[in-house]
């Protein structure tokens, strides 16, 4: 059976130190946080002397250009000391431990983990990046009500929601699976939300792939869009003229989120 996949592509990773830097400033804005503080507050975790090794794997899809170069550039944002191995899979992982890794990072078109060796915790970067998306959006410093609105309840966007509602906030629900929707709605015990109410917030999570999904009326002046989802929700346009807070980039700020929660 073929699984649809939104899988990342080279161009997705362009500028990826610019991308993070612009990330980093929105999150500040947002939240009076920076990336690497929204997680040490999340996870209650700091880093020590760990060695990330990044494993290219050919598997599948095979090797996304840009892929582990990335994860190279965003590690050694974040203050790790890492490195990419010269061989792939298991050759690669085997050269990983042998030149001292401590967290191994290496994706598949599947699952993208991150193993922490030395204390054995495993994080995967669906869950990782729909909570951290969840906590910066939660940390609005200018929200104006417990109210949230998340579009997209899949494998990103489900952890995300839990993590609204295990922080007390009143979650209203969408996604265009109705199966998945109503199950959602009785496992969480979120709101289902109709794109014809026209509802404002002044929090959004956003996590399909898809472009476009948010209505107009949904948006408030200068509320926050906190979204893993490419491409973008709402149009430049839209953004624009209610002056919305964008957080949004490809894949540093999940990888943050995983390394932060193996420490
Ligand atoms: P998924 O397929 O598990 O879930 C996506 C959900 O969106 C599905 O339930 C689908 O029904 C729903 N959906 C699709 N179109 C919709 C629409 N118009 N309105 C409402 N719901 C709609 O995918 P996922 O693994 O949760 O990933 C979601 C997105 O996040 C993908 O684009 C993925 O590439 C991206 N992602 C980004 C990062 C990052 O670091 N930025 C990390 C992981 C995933
Ligand atoms: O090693 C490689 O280059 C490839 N095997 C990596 C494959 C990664 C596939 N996953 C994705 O594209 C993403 N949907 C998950 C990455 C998280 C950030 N968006
Ligand atoms: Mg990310």
């Amino acid at each position: 059976m073929e699984i649809k996949m939104a899988l990342l592509t080279p161009h997705d990773l362009m500028n990826i130190n610019k991308q993070l830097q612009e990330a980093d400033s929105a999150v500040r804005r947002v939240t009076g946080l920076d990336i690497k503080g929204v997680c040490k507050a999340l996870y209650g975790t700091s880093q020590g002397s760990e060695k990330v090794g990044i494993v290219p794997v050919t598997s599948g899809n095979g090797i996304i250009g840009n892929f582990s170069a990335s994860l190279h550039a965003i590690t050694q944002y974040f203050g790790f000391d890492s490195f990419v191995t010269d061989m792939p899979d298991v050759s690669g992982y085997y050269e990983a431990v042998r030149n001292g890794a401590g967290i191994i990072l290496m994706a598949d078109d599947h699952t993208f983990l991150a193993h922490n060796l030395k204390n054995g915790k495993i994080a995967n970067n669906q869950p990782c990046t729909g909570i951290i998306y969840a906590e910066i959006a939660s940390r609005h410093l200018k929200a104006n009500s417990k109210d949230v609105l998340v579009v997209g309840l899949g494998k990103v966007g489900f952890p995300g929601a839990a993590h609204f509602v295990h922080k007390g906030f009143r979650v209203y629900g969408y996604d265009a699976d109705r199966t998945l929707l109503k199950r959602t709605v009785s496992n969480l015990g979120i709101i289902p939300f109709d794109l014809e109410n026209s509802k404002k917030f002044s929090i959004i999570f956003e996590a399909t792939p898809c472009a476009d999904t948010l209505p107009e009326a949904v948006l408030s002046e200068n509320c926050v869009l906190s979204t893993p989802g490419i491409p973008c929700a709402i149009s430049e346009e839209f953004r624009k003229k209610y002056d919305v807070q964008l957080v949004m980039e490809p894949l540093g700020i999940g990888t943050a989120s995983m390394l932060y929660s193996v420490l």
